[in-house]
């Protein structure tokens, strides 16, 4: 007799008992029947499709009240969603479940490629409302009647890092922007900084190539401190006026909100009569400009590595909606031919004291997407989506880029139907007679899908309409064909020392601690070497600086393809701490506690931060909270070792007697303070809390901006003193490289 198979050991009755639910306290609705009547059959169902949660009205009961049914893609009611369907209890899966085939199948295929740039991102909804109208300037429909809104998506990223990578990377920031105007999709895709590391597209596979990862290796990630990218900088001096704005704080935002954002090409605004004027835009943060520091931003990259999308979401859910100005830089081709530099080179800025900003609209955030997969990740800019009344300029990388954003879509979508993907489709009307391919959604009706026809107005489908559409501006071009770099892109110094000295001297240190910080990782001295060469043509102490953080001799001058120009005046807008905020409005308070605290000076503290618009979050050695001294409980947000004072703009130590000389001996609670205090930040300090600070070996050097909090009207001191963020002369004291 054949030998019984393995599974025939499990009897029917223990297979029963494994059938659903099987998930302890989970109810998974098991024997509700599913309501087939509940879609009438003459509904409209095209959109039906309700999420994960299956379509609405499919509903039975569970112990919660209704519950949507789960089904599969195509509707069919699911009976159980643990087991796959086996022959006999321990048998082998069968084939036939179509249920578990198309979970598994579809997970296979939950990827698509991440964007070989600015990977890492993150949207939100929001509007463009005009303040002021440009119809003078631009026929743009967007930019015709004051008071009106357009609907915007905003996707903030970093450019070098993957998707999965953390956030404080020092890097660029992306600040895409898609207008859903009347008159079709206006993307800007920008930067958090006005100039680019080249002149011309055909680079662009270089640079991102030397600042990604290097590719025997695969690391290091996100990162530009290795040796590709400064060997490709040291050899490509045109990248010298972006690498100074990328050693800034610039590049280590606090938040999304703290940054400002620029469509970085000039464009052309076009007018009804069809005449062009040139222009660059800015979008400048109501909230003021704010940075971390160096030493903060690689730690918040531990403790948070999700810190800037955590702010958004959370500013945004909270009410406090992020703002920006949008502001234009209007001139002409008299002062574009008067200007030192060319308006067509992407390396260079047009100060603002030369031409002045008009703000002319104001762009609020406010709502997170739902899905993130469906809205941010799918979002597709192409630079190449402006609506009549604007235009682009001959800058040789906008032209470029015009032809890459498209091309990238299409690869990362999967085909030519990725604006059908709602956050992509228009919210304007739109006919044409492109057709078919994967995944098309919206297909054209009617007989003809050709023009011209003779097919009339109804069955004929659209025609083109010579008085509203886009015409491209009747550019004069001349010239021989050839690969040439304009003259009048040759001065690359002279902008990146005008950076340099606009800055203020605490930012002029981090700039060269940026520099020696990230040449220090560079393997061979003779790139570091090269490297400083260009910073000798920038400003001499700063290249003295740098080569002596890294131990190195002074180098000669790299030759330099045009004298720079060295008396080029000061910006006062290109510096972050002259342009800071002018409240702690939306900052975040961390406020480290213990049982026993004194209560009146904690709700003093409290209820200075809520009349300051500011947040807190509250800091404790359990995460169950703690007592207060008049026995009421506060919920804590962070265990100590997970609250670390990096995520603040500024602090507080309100603790008792006992919860000191515990905390004191705790390493955690040690750097909370001593990292506050290294990283210039106010401190409140409660009459009881000195052991912390003794212990941690900084109760010596206390400052001013280390403040009291002995009664409850210290409170509304402290805070209005952390307005300032930093107490930058702190620093001198903090760093040896300052010494
Ligand atoms: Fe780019 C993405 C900004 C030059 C090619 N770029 C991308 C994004 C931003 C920028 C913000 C992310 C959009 C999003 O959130 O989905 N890029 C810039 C700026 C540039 C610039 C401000 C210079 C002024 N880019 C540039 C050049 C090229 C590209 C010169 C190619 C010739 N960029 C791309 C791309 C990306 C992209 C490969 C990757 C993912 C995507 O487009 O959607 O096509």
């Amino acid at each position: 007799m054949a030998k019984k198979p393995a599974s025939s050991k499990t009897s029917a009755k223990s297979a029963a008992k494994l059938t659903p639910p099987v998930l302890a306290g989970a109810d998974i609705g098991g024997e509700t029947p599913h309501k087939a009547d509940a879609i009438p059959p003459d509904a409209d169902i095209s959109f039906s499709y309700a999420g994960p949660q299956g379509p609405a009205g499919e509903t039975h009961q569970s112990a919660e009240g209704d519950i949507a049914t789960l089904t599969t893609q195509n509707g069919i009611p699911v009976a159980d969603d643990q087991n796959s369907l086996k022959q006999g209890a321990r048998g082998p899966t069968l084939l036939e479940d179509f249920h578990f085939r198309e979970k598994i199948f579809h997970f296979d295929h939950e990827r698509i490629p991440e964007r070989v740039v600015h990977a890492r991102g993150y949207g939100a909804h929001g509007f463009f409302e005009l303040t002021d109208s440009l119809a003078d300037v631009s026929r743009a429909n967007i930019f015709q009647r004051v008071g009106e809104r357009t609907p915007a998506f905003v996707r903030f990223s970093t450019v070098a890092g993957s998707k999965g990578s953390f956030d404080l990377a020092r890097d660029v920031r992306g600040f895409a922007v898609k207008l859903y105007t009347q008159e079709g999709n206006w993307d800007l895709v920008g930067n958090n900084i006005p100039v680019f590391f080249i002149q011309d597209a055909i680079k662009f596979p270089d640079v991102v190539h030397a600042a990604k990862p290097e590719p025997d290796r695969n690391f290091p990630q996100a990162q530009t401190a290795h040796d590709n990218f400064w060997d490709f900088i040291s050899l490509t001096p045109e990248s010298l006026h972006m690498i100074m704005w990328t050693m800034s704080d610039r590049a280590i935002p606090r938040s999304y909100r703290t940054m400002e954002g620029f469509g970085v090409h000039t464009f052309r605004l076009i007018n009804d009569e069809g005449k062009s004027t040139f222009v660059k835009f800015h979008w400048k943060p109501k909230q003021g400009l704010q940075s971390v520091v160096w030493n903060e931003a690689v730690k918040i990259n531990g403790a948070d590595p999700d810190f800037h999308r955590r702010d958004l979401w959370d500013a945004i859910n909270g009410g406090d909606f992020p703002e920006w100005e949008l502001g234009v830089q209007l001139f002409d081709d008299a002062f574009a031919d008067s200007f030192d530099f060319d308006v067509l080179d992407a390396t260079k800025i047009i100060p603002e004291e030369l031409v002045p900003i008009r703000v002319v609209g104001r762009l609020v955030l406010d709502r997170v997407v739902d899905n993130f997969f469906a809205e941010t990740e799918q979002v597709a800019f192409c630079t190449q989506n402006v609506p009549p009344g604007i235009d682009f300029s001959n800058d040789p990388l906008l032209q470029g880029r015009n032809f890459s954003y498209l091309d990238t879509q299409i690869k990362r979508l999967g085909g030519p139907n990725f604006t059908h993907i709602p956050i992509n489709a228009p919210k304007c009307p739109m006919a044409h007679f492109q057709q078919d391919g994967h995944m098309a959604m919206h297909n054209p009706k009617g007989r003809a899908n050709y023009e011209p026809n003779s097919w009339g107005p109804t069955q004929g489908g659209p025609r083109e309409n010579p008085a509203r559409g886009f015409r491209s501006f009747p550019d004069v071009a001349d010239g021989t064909k050839e690969r040439v770099r304009s003259e009048s892109f040759a001065d690359h110094y002279s902008q990146a020392r005008q950076f340099f000295v606009s800055q203020t001297p605490i930012e002029q240190k981090h700039i060269v601690d940026a520099l020696v910080f990230e040449l220090s990782k560079v393997e061979r001295p003779d790139i570091r070497s090269r490297t400083v060469s260009h910073l000798v043509n920038i400003d001499a102490a700063l290249a003295a600086k740098v080569a002596d953080g890294l131990g190195l001799p002074l180098p000669d001058a790299a030759v330099a393809a045009r004298k720079p120009i060295t008396d080029l005046p000061p910006s006062e807008k290109l510096s972050i701490v002259k342009n800071g905020p002018a409240s702690f409005k939306g900052r975040k308070l961390g406020i480290l506690v213990s049982d026993g605290a004194d209560a009146s000076i904690l709700k003093a503290l409290l209820a200075a931060v809520e009349s300051e618009g500011a947040v807190f979050e509250i800091v404790a050695p359990k995460i169950g909270g703690v007592v207060l001294s008049d026995g009421t409980s506060v919920a804590a947000k962070h265990k100590i070792d997970g609250g670390p004072s990096v995520l603040f703009d500024a602090v507080a130590v309100v603790v008792s007697a006992e919860g000191a000389s515990l905390l004191a001996l705790d390493a955690a609670a040690r750097d909370f303070v001593t990292d506050a205090f290294a990283h210039c930040k106010f401190i409140g300090i409660s009459a009881e809390a000195e052991p912390i600070f003794s212990k941690a070996g900084i109760a010596d050097d206390l400052d001013e901006a280390c403040l009291p909090l002995m009664q409850p009207k210290d409170a509304g001191t402290f805070l209005k003193a952390c307005r300032a963020l930093r107490h930058w002369p702190r620093e001198l004291t903090v760093d040896l490289d300052a010494s």
